[in-house]
């Protein structure tokens, strides 16, 4: 889309579209930025928006999408909180005709003439990516190396994907252990939480990494570690991944290692595929977004420039 010009060069691609929106919820840094960027992008070309925010409830989502139906809105976007039962609402979003691009979660279904596209990042990638980086960091140290891992929603594709590229990766050496494994829910709240309970009947000294499948439980989890008397980053190595602002606040402050960047900033690029949809373009199945990884040493200097 080339900003200014009110017509799209070809097909029907310049109509004003009307968009249903069923997002997730606003569990995390990470989410905000994703909803508003999604949200701007719709807005600046020129189509309409309706939003729902599912609070991370398949039944609101599932409620949402009928309703979009019953209004007839021209294109769904939908970032499933869970990738299983869905198959559903879909069918009669595909029954009447209305395409559903999927953005940021997959799901897990046989039939993908469900939806038109999937963009969102490679969650099993970054997985792999956080489990490198341990093996690279400890390539000297001695094991046991006992590892606490807190896993983002349950049934979510980013929990499920981000444990097994992770365990992937460090499967291959057994001085890594994962001790103990539980979802935070993406929260900071819950990443708190858990991580208590960790430190309680682990022991501190006991825990040598945390791997927070999300920036904001590491964030949580880190006053936890704090609260308990231990040097966050020292003590224990924090792994994180989105690479949000409070991460590399976190970072600059010493507090945490690494995080895996997960980008939430795809509203653009969203847009620009459904409108591509409507002007008769055959899309790719799945489409990824561009990410990166960046450490304590670098956040200073980056924290400035970060948009999320
Ligand atoms: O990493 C987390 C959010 O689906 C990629 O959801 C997203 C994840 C993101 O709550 O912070």
């Amino acid at each position: 889309t080339e900003g200014e010009t009110e017509e799209e060069g070809s097909g029907e691609a310049g109509d004003k579209l009307v968009i249903g929106f069923s997002q997730v919820g606003a569990e995390s840094e990470w989410r905000t930025a994703n909803t508003k960027s999604i949200q701007d992008a719709i807005k600046e070309a020129g189509h309409e928006l309706k939003f729902s925010d599912g609070q991370q409830k398949q039944e609101n989502q599932i409620k949402a999408i009928r309703s979009f139906i019953t209004q007839k809105v021209d294109a769904i976007v939908f970032s499933p909180v869970v990738e299983t039962g869905f198959e559903t609402v879909m069918q009669e979003a595909k029954d009447a005709g209305i395409p559903i691009f999927l953005a940021d979660r997959a799901v897990d279904a046989e039939d993908d003439s469900l939806w038109v596209t999937f963009l969102g990042s490679d969650f099993v990638e970054e997985g792999r990516k956080a489990g490198q980086w341990l093996i690279d960091e400890m390539a000297d140290q001695e094991g046991p190396i006992n590892i606490v891992e807190l896993q983002g929603t349950v049934g979510s594709a980013p929990a499920i994907d981000r444990k097994e590229g992770f365990e992937e990766i460090i499967g291959s050496d057994d001085k890594f252990e994962i001790i103990k494994s539980q979802t935070g829910d993406f929260t900071r709240a819950k990443g708190k939480e858990v991580m208590e309970a960790f430190l309680k009947s682990d022991g501190g000294e006991n825990i040598d990494v945390l791997y927070a499948h999300n920036d904001d439980m590491a964030i949580g989890a880190i006053q936890a570690i704090e609260e308990y008397g231990l040097k966050p980053a020292e003590d224990i190595t924090i792994i994180g991944v989105d690479a949000v602002k409070g991460a590399f606040e976190a970072m600059a402050d010493g507090k945490m290692n690494v995080t895996i960047e997960c980008n939430p900033l795809f509203g653009p690029q969203l847009v620009d595929l459904i409108e591509q949809h409507f002007a008769g373009v055959e899309l790719e199945k799945r489409i990824a977004v561009e990410e990166s990884m960046y450490t304590m040493d670098q956040a200073a200097e980056l924290l400035p420039t970060r948009e999320y």
